[in-house]
């Protein structure tokens, strides 16, 4: 086992995980709820990063860092250390800092002298500092690239951005060798930036197409929740409003004012059937099938996609069981798998062309998997082109999945966020709206002895 921090007792969620075989590596990193990610408080309050070997083995493991983001296998030719291997990925992660340790953001030499200050007006910059002036803290975004095998680490690039709720960024994307694409959440935009020289080169505000007064979340502490960007092979950006239940799609070469294509817009910022704050889009070209985009359709707990016909998407495919709740990546694998992540459900899984589970580990809080050496969903053919179907629900999960979509929305997820994991979807659902919804406890109880999840509860209560 080669392991870059970590002792025994840090190997708590993923002790004893000699998951199933896979061909590949698969790399796995988690969110945490808690101030600095510490493993003290229980698995979801620990952040991780961890790379399952072929055999099941645990073959890297780092928890250094507050919270673990978007991981990215990255190829030799666009390695910036010029190190890939087939092994290096580039993640992202962020690290909360108390107040003393932070700069005078406010201050107009600090923007003067900081190129992600100053690539927006001081006006704005000042606007937006202070909607997180209470949070009494600070987070700094790294992006960093690692060598699974070996250990061998070196930090890309870094921001500190004011607050740590909605400022942390979740994902980037890389262009070339030196230029590389940020999802960021503080200020409401993508950006494209040389890493060398953390020169700024491009960018697109969500306040050029989108008005903050009518649309999204409160303005501008948490307004669009931009959390994911892709760069197309066509050159387009891909990228995901999650608090406007829309995936955007931009052209680089353009300013920020003529950059979007609206016609190619999936979602509407007040239609939650098409998509409900929607986690990590992936793009499957032409050449796959596509063009069409799977997604983790977080709020209404499945996962989806949607194919693009004749000028308009179309949803062509969907995934759920009883127990998903929260799920926030969903890859495409070129064998026709989905790889998914269920962050609420502590666990991530593999699903084959007809639904069935056919890999999973018991995880907790996953952000994002990856089976290397893919990127995302690189490699995978859209379910139309497939031939793959959504999945059945049997009667019993039927009782389940409509519980959820009577639940569903952020209030509920708001609620997981902050539970123990032990307190989960099936015990918060039995205490609270069980008896709202006058199920029999023969029906709950069957469910209950059904589920392995039952297993994991309770090994979670016998060691905190
Ligand atoms: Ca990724
Ligand atoms: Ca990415
Ligand atoms: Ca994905
Ligand atoms: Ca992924």
């Amino acid at each position: 086992m080669t392991s870059a921090s970590g002792t025994e007792a840090t190997y708590a969620n993923v002790s004893g995980q000699q998951v199933d075989q896979r061909g590949n590596i698969t790399v796995i990193s988690t969110d945490s709820n808690s101030w600095l990610g510490s493993a003290s408080k229980g698995p979801r309050s620990k952040a991780e990063l961890v790379a399952f070997a072929p055999n099941g083995s645990v073959l890297y493991y780092n928890s250094s860092h507050t919270r673990y983001w978007d991981v990215d296998p990255i190829e030799k030719s666009n390695s910036a250390s010029r190190s890939g291997s087939g092994e290096t990925v580039e993640y992202l992660y962020s690290d909360h800092m108390n107040a003393s340790q932070c700069p005078d953001f406010l201050s107009k030499d600090y923007w003067q002298s900081n190129e992600y200050a100053n690539s927006v007006p001081y006006a704005q910059w000042q606007e937006y500092t202070r909607s997180h002036s209470g949070d009494g803290a600070c987070t700094r975004n790294g992006i960093v690239q690692t060598n699974l095998k070996t250990g061998e680490t070196k930090n890309i690039y870094s921001e500190i951005t004011p607050g740590k709720h909605s400022t942390r960024w979740h994902d980037g994307d890389r262009i070339n060798a030196t230029h590389y694409a940020v999802a960021d959440i503080f200020l409401d935009r993508t950006y494209i930036v040389n890493t060398e020289t953390s020169n700024i080169t491009w960018q697109w505000n969500a306040q050029s197409d989108y008005d903050p007064a009518t649309t999204g979340r409160e303005y501008p502490i948490d307004w669009t929740h931009i959390n994911d960007v892709e760069v197309l092979p066509d050159g387009r950006i891909m990228a995901d409003l999650r608090n406007h239940n829309s995936i955007v799609f931009l052209d680089p070469t353009k300013p920020s004012d003529q950059a979007l294509d609206e016609d190619w817009t999936i979602g509407q910022t007040d239609n939650h059937s098409i998509l409900y704050e929607q986690h990590n889009p992936d793009y499957i070209p032409r050449s796959n099938g596509g063009p069409a985009v799977t997604i983790g359709d977080s709020e209404n707990n499945r996962v989806i996609e949607y194919q693009r016909s004749n000028g308009t998407w179309t949803r062509t495919w969907e995934w759920k069981d009883a127990h998903i709740q929260w799920p926030r990546d969903a890859d495409r694998l070129p064998n026709g798998n989905t790889l998914i992540t269920d962050s609420n459900g502590d666990r991530v899984l593999e699903i084959n062309r007809w639904g069935e589970i056919v890999w999973a580990v018991d995880i907790a809080f996953p952000y994002e998997a990856e089976r290397l050496p893919g990127d995302e969903s690189a490699g995978g053919t859209s379910t139309s082109a497939a031939g793959i179907n959504s999945n059945a629900n049997g009667p019993i999960e039927q009782v389940w999945l409509g519980i959820k979509d009577a639940l569903a929305g952020p209030m509920f997820s708001a609620t997981q966020y902050i539970l123990p994991q032990w307190m989960g979807f099936l015990e918060f659902g039995v205490a609270v709206f069980g008896l709202i919804m006058a199920l029999s406890w023969g029906v709950v109880e069957a469910w209950w002895l059904s589920t392995p999840i039952r297993e994991r509860i309770i090994h979670s209560i016998r060691s905190p």
